[in-house]
């Protein structure tokens, strides 16, 4: 069995979850927060059986698009006077951030 743990954008999450649910997988939605740009994200957890896993990363793939953001820039540009200002920049997210982790033991009690 692996886990794949997959970083969406929250605009892709909710069709993810249903094409995965409906392709009878199991997920966990994680509301979590991207570092860089410190907006939410959506964190899918999935355990799926080894037989399943180039299947589940097919949806992931098919259904998360990439995106381009504007975000205010974390380095900072020194003014006059000791003032400081950040600028805004373009980065690309997604579609999917995806980790896939083998799983020693599954149990549910
Ligand atoms: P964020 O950390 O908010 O990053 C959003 C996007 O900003 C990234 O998209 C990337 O295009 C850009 N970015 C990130 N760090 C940067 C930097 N130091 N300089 C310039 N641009 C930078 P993605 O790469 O598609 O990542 C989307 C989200 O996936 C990330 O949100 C983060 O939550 C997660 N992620 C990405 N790589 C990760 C990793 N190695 N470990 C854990 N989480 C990761």
């Amino acid at each position: 069995m692996k886990l794949i743990i997959a970083i969406v954008q929250d605009e892709d999450a909710n069709h993810l979850i249903g094409t995965l649910l409906d392709e009878g997988f199991s997920a966990t939605k994680l509301a979590t927060t991207g570092g860089f740009l410190k907006s939410g994200n959506t964190t899918l957890l999935l355990g799926v059986d080894d037989s399943r896993l180039e299947e589940a990363m097919g949806i992931i793939e098919k259904v998360c698009k990439s995106r381009t953001q504007i975000a205010a820039s974390p380095v900072t540009m020194g003014g006059s006077g000791g003032m400081y200002a950040s600028f805004p920049i373009e980065v690309t997210v997604g579609g999917a951030t995806v980790f896939v982790l083998t799983v020693d033991q599954f149990v549910k009690y």
